[in-house]
């Protein structure tokens, strides 16, 4: 979750991230979730997808976007002290635009 302080103007308190899902629409796109420390549950309303995540198994789901933007979501598990929130945030961008994040978190 974003710190308040790193909040700028238009950004929603509570639901901001420091690292988006970033995700290429017009795709069928499939999720693998897992979690390293507790129960989670990785759930973004506007997508329709929800998966628990849970330590040491693997977990999928797909979705797909039609059109660019920004969903927001949270764990909708009860995963503990320091973890309310806990925000997620996936954006949709167009395939040349997800082929150049790509190539620049992977530099
Ligand atoms: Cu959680």
């Amino acid at each position: 979750m974003l710190a308040r302080d790193d909040l700028v103007s238009g950004d929603y308190r509570l639901l901001e991230v420091d690292h988006r899902t970033v995700v290429p629409y017009s795709v069928d796109v499939r999720v693998l979730v897992t979690a390293a420390d507790v129960l989670h549950s990785w759930t973004v309303p506007s997508l329709g997808v929800k998966a628990d995540a849970v330590p040491g198994r693997l977990n999928q789901l797909s979705f797909y976007c039609s059109r660019s933007g920004v969903f927001y979501g949270q764990c909708s598990e009860i995963c503990g002290a320091n973890h309310s929130f806990m925000p997620i945030v996936v954006e949709s961008v167009s395939i040349p635009d997800f082929v150049s994040w790509v190539k620049n978190v992977s530099s």
